[in-house]
């Protein structure tokens, strides 16, 4: 065994170490990673690592300038401190080529969380290397978006109740977030939390192995996401970290084996606990089925090991968990496969066939008239989208309601009100709609359309820009019972109803500028570029035929 004492609530199921044809399975494994783009390059790693020490020595600098500004002496004010941590995906050791490096910066107790968003903020602008430089000061967690020499950063920031934070500081010790801001809490939270996760790990190495795995074949197979009500990155992490303590000197290949197999008998809403939970100096509430309600709903509880224990997966629904243990299934079959040497790991890797997969969809469509404000009503529209979801499994007839990991975002170029309003309804001008990326809803097509001759000099004052996000719920009805006549009807009056009412609540709604509309769906009327080329040839030979 590879560690003293096991890790995790429980012994190990097996302390057996690798085959060699499990050494050789982890091997391949590795190598349809690789073909998978997943890893960055030496060269991208370096960058990252300076990039760090960049950010550790402003943030040294500001704590500096915030304590000469306080009158501190100097010697006083170099001593004062300050240091970076980091969390999220790089932390982990599990990010791709691309991803963003989520960076906490601590200070001692003279200075202020305001200070980080404007002399720290200020520091930053006046960089050359940083660009997109955004402040969300009053968001859940509080954030400074940017991208430093073109790598994007979250900066997240948290005021410790001590004098000075030295370099070799630890986050580790419960006290720390004693007598601190709620809102230090949740940022230091993170932190911890990963950090946590990699000491409960017998073997790191395997454990990123199999995380990477689990995260591309969860992103291929559209379970990824946390606010729609599937898994986010910790909660994968944590699976992962449990099946690792179970087979401590198991190799990745194993561990994924396990990971399907174990997921899919798994007893929820039983949780999955990395360690023993532990009480602490706060006054805040750790998960716990017995005293709390709320903590009894969830349906698939992943807890956090960092004191104020949460649960992580308290959007999963009936649902998100249905179709999630249905993917452990696949995955077990496809895993079999593999190990029988009749298919091969890229099979893990397949992409979901969601637009195929319902006879019955509804269409959620966000839209607004700019872009920035689109950013905002979308989001609010995607979080509120639970709701949705929850109203409809309670629909008599409904058996599972599928919502799609990510909206669409479209921009529209309309020349008449009736094209506006249109847009607004899912209903569009094909070619003078756009699908964009996320977060790309700034780009302008207008030189394109002109180019094309679809929007001319003497039109082009009249058009109008419309911005949508349109999610997708697939619905699944109950069977029929055999030889009755079909009689039953899907009323979803009432859960649509209640979605607009709640969505049109929010303090920020403007009508005249936001709109929202639910339209059913047959999966034959899918717009054309989310069903494929394949889909588009067979429904024009339909229409042959008919
Ligand atoms: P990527 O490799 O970046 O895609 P990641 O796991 O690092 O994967 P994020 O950077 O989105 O994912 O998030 C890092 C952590 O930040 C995960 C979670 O602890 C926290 N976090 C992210 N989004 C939110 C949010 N909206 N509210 C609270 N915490 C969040
Ligand atoms: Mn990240
Ligand atoms: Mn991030």
């Amino acid at each position: 065994m590879s560690q003293e004492r096991p890790l995790g609530v429980t012994a190990p199921i097996s302390t057996a170490p690798p085959t060699e044809k499990e050494t050789k399975l982890t091997e391949q494994l590795v190598a349809t990673l690789k073909e998978y783009g997943l890893f960055e390059s030496e060269q991208e790693a370096q960058k990252r690592v300076v990039v760090l020490g960049k950010l550790d020595k402003m943030v040294k600098e500001f704590v500096y300038t915030v304590s000469k500004s306080k009158n501190f002496p100097d010697a006083l004010a170099k001593e004062a401190g300050g240091k970076i941590f980091t969390y999220g995906s790089y932390r982990l050791g599990v990010h791709g080529t691309g991803a963003d490096i989520d960076t906490l910066c601590v200070f001692p107790k003279h200075v202020e969380r305001e200070h980080f968003f404007t002399i720290m903020y200020d520091m930053l602008k006046a960089r050359p290397e940083v660009t997109e430089l955004s402040a969300v000061p009053d968001a859940y967690v509080p954030v400074i978006k940017m991208h430093f020499s073109g790598i994007p950063i979250d900066f997240i920031c948290a005021r410790l109740s001590i004098a000075q934070v030295p370099d070799d500081l630890e986050l580790a010790d419960n006290n720390v977030l004693k007598s601190l801001d709620e809102r230090c809490v949740r940022s230091l939270n993170g932190s911890r939390v990963t950090d946590d996760i990699l000491r409960l790990v017998p073997n790191v190495d395997t454990f990123r192995i199999a995380l990477r795995t689990v995260k591309l074949w969860a992103k291929c197979r559209a379970i990824y996401s946390n606010v729609m009500g599937f898994l986010g990155g910790v909660a994968w992490a944590m699976l992962i970290a449990r099946i690792c303590q179970l087979y401590p000197n198991a190799c990745g290949a194993t561990i994924v084996e396990k990971f399907f197999s174990i997921m899919y008998r798994w007893k929820w809403p039983q949780p999955v606990l990395l360690r023993n939970l532990e009480d602490g100096p706060l006054q805040v509430r750790v998960w716990n089925p017995k005293l709390y309600p709320a903590d009894r709903s969830h349906r698939m509880p992943i807890i956090t090991p960092a004191y104020p224990s949460m649960c992580a997966t308290h959007n999963v629904t009936d649902s998100t968990r249905a179709i999630m243990i249905e993917e452990f299934k696949r995955g077990i079959d496809v895993v079999d496969k593999i190990m029988n040497k009749t298919g091969k790991w890229s099979d893990l890797f397949v992409k979901s066939d969601f637009f195929h997969s319902y006879k019955n969809y509804l269409q959620v469509v966000s839209s607004s008239m700019s872009s920035d404000s689109q950013l905002t009503w979308s989001g609010l529209v995607e979080a509120k989208l639970r709701q949705l979801v929850l109203k409809l499994e309670g629909v008599d007839l409904i058996k599972i309601a599928h919502p799609y990991i990510k909206g669409i975002d479209k921009i529209h170029y309309c020349l008449s009100d009736e094209e506006v309003v249109n847009a607004s309804k899912g209903i569009y001008v094909q070619e003078r709609s756009f699908t964009v990326e996320e977060g790309s809803l700034e780009t302008n097509h207008t030189d394109l359309l002109k180019e094309k001759g679809l929007v001319t000099d003497e039109n082009e004052k009249n058009v109008v820009r419309v911005f949508s996000t349109t999610f997708y719920i697939g619905l699944e009805t109950l069977p029929k019972i055999a030889g009755a006549v079909e009689t039953r009807k899907l009323n979803l009056v009432w859960p649509l109803q209640e979605f607009l009412r709640l969505v049109k609540a929010w303090d920020k709604y403007d009508e005249k500028e936001m709109k929202i509309s639910v339209q059913s769906l047959k999966g034959s009327k899918l717009p054309v570029e989310l069903v494929g080329e394949e889909k588009k040839l067979k429904r024009h030979q339909e229409n042959v035929n008919n």
